[in-house]
């Protein structure tokens, strides 16, 4: 269990690439990390890009995992997988991406740096992370801050969020 209490909400996303096989890749990668243990994965969902139109659809997904790691610490080894799956880092906002994995919640820990902010700012508001997480997480999960995760999603249309076939690998 993490110090902070609580297990540790990942928000994977991709659209460049073959954006299906690049999370599901990159589920295989995290599971592996050393000290970190998976405990849930989402469905794959396909999501409208938020940000520039003129991009490809995103394949989105949560995983759930427990791990002794600082955040600090797993935030570098997320961005090292990034970076494996050849992640550029154009400077445009929003803009396309082979693999994009999200520090979303790190049990109740609320902190801000200049690399990391818990929990993800962009959280609250996005429906392709808000729904993969209410499928491996509680309602009544605390959102520090921001209320539970059942609000929040109350608060937040689907805009055409769309849940793929599930297929077990
Ligand atoms: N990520 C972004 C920018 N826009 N749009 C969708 N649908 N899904 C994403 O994961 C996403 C995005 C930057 O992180
Ligand atoms: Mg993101
Ligand atoms: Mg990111």
């Amino acid at each position: 269990m993490t110090k902070a209490g609580g297990l540790v909400y990942i928000g994977m996303g991709s659209n460049l690439d073959h954006p299906v096989a690049q999370v599901k890749q990159a589920r295989r990668e995290v599971a592996a990390l050393d000290g970190v243990r998976e405990e849930e994965f989402s469905s794959l969902y396909r999501s409208f890009p938020m940000g520039p139109p003129d991009q490809p659809a995103y394949i989105n997904a949560v995983m759930a995992v427990d791990t002794e790691r600082p955040p600090h610490d797993l935030l570098t080894a997320l961005q090292n997988i990034e970076l494996a799956h050849g992640r550029l880092r154009t400077g445009e906002r929003w803009g396309p991406r082979t693999l994009d994995l999200d520090l979303l919640l790190y049990g109740r820990c609320c902190m801000r740096s200049e690399t990391l902010t818990l929990p993800h700012y962009g959280l609250p508001d996005r429906p392709f992370v808000l729904y993969p997480l209410a499928e491996i997480a509680p309602l009544d999960l605390l959102i520090p801050g921001r209320g539970t995760l059942g609000e929040l999603l109350r608060r937040c249309p689907r805009d055409g969020l769309e849940c793929l076939e599930v297929d077990d690998d």
